[in-house]
Order: C-alpha cells, then structure tokens, then sequence
C-alpha cells in the first residue's frame, strides 16, 4: 500500500468555490482530489489551472446517481440519460486529469427492483460495458460502488460489485470498497478486503457511523493491514459525510471553513498514523 494517493472527496465541502477545497487539500498535504460528479458545475480549465497553482493532482470523480440517472431503471429515457452522464464525467476526467471515475448500476436510495431480474442483470451489464469502453483510450478505470441496503438494493457487497464487474469483462472497469458501507453489509472488513485482491482499486474511508476514521469503532489496524497485504495501490478517499438520511445532503450544506479545515488536518493525520 503506498501513501501516495491520499484523497479527499470535496463533496463534503459543501459546494464551496472549488478553488478553497483544492487549496485546503494542498495545505495539508493531500495528494489527490477527489471531484463531484457534476461537469456542468466546474470549468475545466479553470480546475486544471488551479490543480497546478496549488501543486495537488486530479484523483477520481465520485459521481451523483440521481434519480434521473439509472443503469437498471424501468424507463429507456432515464437508462439512455445514466449513459451519457458517465460519459459526460469520463470527459471530464481526461479534462482534468482524473483516471478513476465511480460508478453504480442504480440510482441513489432506490430500494425497490424496477425490471425483472435477467434484464436488469444485462441493462447493467451492457450500460457499464457502453461506458468501460467509452473510457478506454481516455485512460479512466470506472469502478462500482457497493451502497448499504438503505441506498440500494442491487450491489451491497464486494463480492457482489466483483461478481457485475467480471460480467462487464473490461480491464478498465473494477470495483471499490466504502468502510461505512462495508460495515453494514460485510460480515468481515478485512477478510472482505482480501477476497477482493484484483479487482479493489479504490477506496472511501469513513468511520462506521461515517465520522471522520478513528471517530467510532472500525478496527483500523485490521483494515491497514488487510489493505496492504492485497498491496492496495488505489486512491485512499476520505468521504466524511454528515449524519443525515441523504448522502448527498453533504453537497448542500454550509458550515463554517475551519471546521472543513480541521477535517482534513485531522483525517490526514489520523491516517498517516498507520501508513
Ligand atoms: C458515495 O460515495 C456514497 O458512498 C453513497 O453513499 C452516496 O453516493
Ligand atoms: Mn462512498
């Protein structure tokens, strides 16, 4: 596992002017920024700008499944639209030099099937697999995020995630893994970990109640060491996000800058610790 690739999902910075997140993630020392999934929000120029005054690199894009956006929806139109919004981030990636773009087969807090299981299975399949190769040349590895129950009923485990990926069959399509996730739905983080050798490529990293790591009770020396023993080379995220039902409540929040300032220079640190 390298120390290399530490990042920091700016969603949680409460759609600030981009420029403070990058700034802030400079500051203390991140390597990485990890982007919102929303093209029409940055100027892309402007970012890679920035990305250079402030000396810190384009990491991932952590996309927004709204309901408008769904691999394995009922309707063609809302299919078709979750298509060609990944490609939309798959380009912003290669604009701003981001080579992982996160992806998942349905919305965001659907909860109930919409189409029976087979042609929901191929609707996944053929949606990732359009997108997987749409990212090829562009350099991007897509990776598929396993939600809790209560975000999603279709991919809650690594296994799972690896089970769609190998199904999409692309070198550039793999899977990641998100510690408040992992912690409701694995019977064994670290063993989970390590079933994944191969195929885990990125990580969100939260405490079990999704505080900041060493806020709550994740074993962190067990999930270190299962990491390094697969030599996890991925983005290591932080993805702090508020207690609220909705995820992405995140983005429209404002509190005060020091208190994003004192996440960040705490999470690095804590992290740092074990690395
Ligand atoms: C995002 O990374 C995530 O983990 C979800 O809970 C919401 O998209
Ligand atoms: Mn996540």
């Amino acid at each position: 596992m390298t120390l290399t690739k530490l990042s920091y999902n700016i969603l949680v910075f409460g759609g600030e002017p981009v420029e403070k997140s990058i700034a802030r993630l400079s500051r203390f020392g991140y390597d990485a920024v990890e982007f919102v999934g929303e093209p029409d929000q940055y100027d892309f120029a402007e970012v890679r700008a920035l990305l250079k005054k402030y000396g810190i690199r384009a990491g991932s894009i952590c996309n927004i499944w709204t309901k408008d956006r769904d691999f394995t929806s009922a309707d063609p139109k809302v299919r078709e639209n979750a298509i060609r919004y990944t490609k939309a981030t798959i380009d912003m990636a290669e604009q701003i030099g981001a080579d992982v773009v996160i992806v998942a087969p349905t919305a965001n807090m659907r909860i109930v099937r919409e189409l029976p299981e087979e042609e929901e299975w191929k609707c996944a399949v053929e949606g990732l697999q359009e997108c997987g190769y749409y990212a090829q040349p562009k350099g991007v590895t897509l990776v598929i995020e396993p939600w809790n129950r209560f975000e999603t009923y279709l991919i809650n485990r690594l296994e799972q995630a690896i089970h769609l990926a190998k199904a999409v069959g692309l070198p550039n399509v793999k899977i990641m893994g998100d510690l408040f996730h992992m912690n409701i739905e694995e019977a064994n983080i670290p063993q989970a970990i390590r079933n994944a050798q191969g195929w885990l490529v990125h990580m969100h990293v939260a405490d079990n109640q999704r505080d900041l790591p060493g806020k709550g009770h994740l074993d962190w020396p067990a999930i270190i060491q299962a990491l390094k023993d697969i030599n996890f080379g991925g983005y290591f995220v932080l993805e702090y996000i508020p207690p609220h039902a909705d995820p992405y409540f995140a983005f429209r929040r404002a509190v005060d800058e020091s208190v994003y300032d004192e996440h960040a220079r705490y999470a690095i640190e804590f992290v740092r610790k074990f690395l």
